[in-house]
């Protein structure tokens, strides 16, 4: 009776468990594709950035604050592009459908490199340099 009861108990973690998995499984595939975060109100925007189909970010340099760092990025064009920081999680990608995108960073006092990770595009000069202090 006993053992019964247990053995429903664990049958129930394992699907809860698989359940997990494949949650997990699923974020874990449409997080870096397509759709960003949604942006929030402006007041809570840091920088805005603009991204140029001649390979550049508008503006190439940052300074920013240490802590929470909030970026827009612009489509300012037609070309799909994203901006990312090197060594940090994040992304903000648009596309020509979107013409916008924001992404959330956690900052420490540095420098950091941000680009655009779409092949061809960094190496083209699609980069920047941000200061945190
Ligand atoms: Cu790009």
């Amino acid at each position: 009776m006993r053992n019964v009861a247990l053995r429903t108990a664990a049958t129930r973690l394992g699907f809860a468990a698989a359940l997990l998995m494949v949650t997990a499984g699923a974020s874990a595939c449409s997080s870096d594709s397509a759709k960003a975060e949604p942006c929030p109100a402006d007041d809570q925007i840091n920088v805005e950035i603009n991204a140029l189909d001649k390979f550049r970010f508008d503006p190439a340099a940052l300074e920013a604050k240490e802590g929470k760092f909030v970026v827009k990025l612009l489509e300012d064009g037609s070309l799909p592009h994203n901006f990312r920081i090197k060594g940090l999680d994040g992304v903000a990608t648009v596309d020509a459908s979107t013409k916008s995108a924001c992404a959330t960073f956690s900052l420490a006092k540095g420098s950091y490199t941000y680009y655009c990770s779409i092949s061809g595009h960094e190496t083209a000069g699609m980069k920047g340099t941000l200061t945190v202090s």
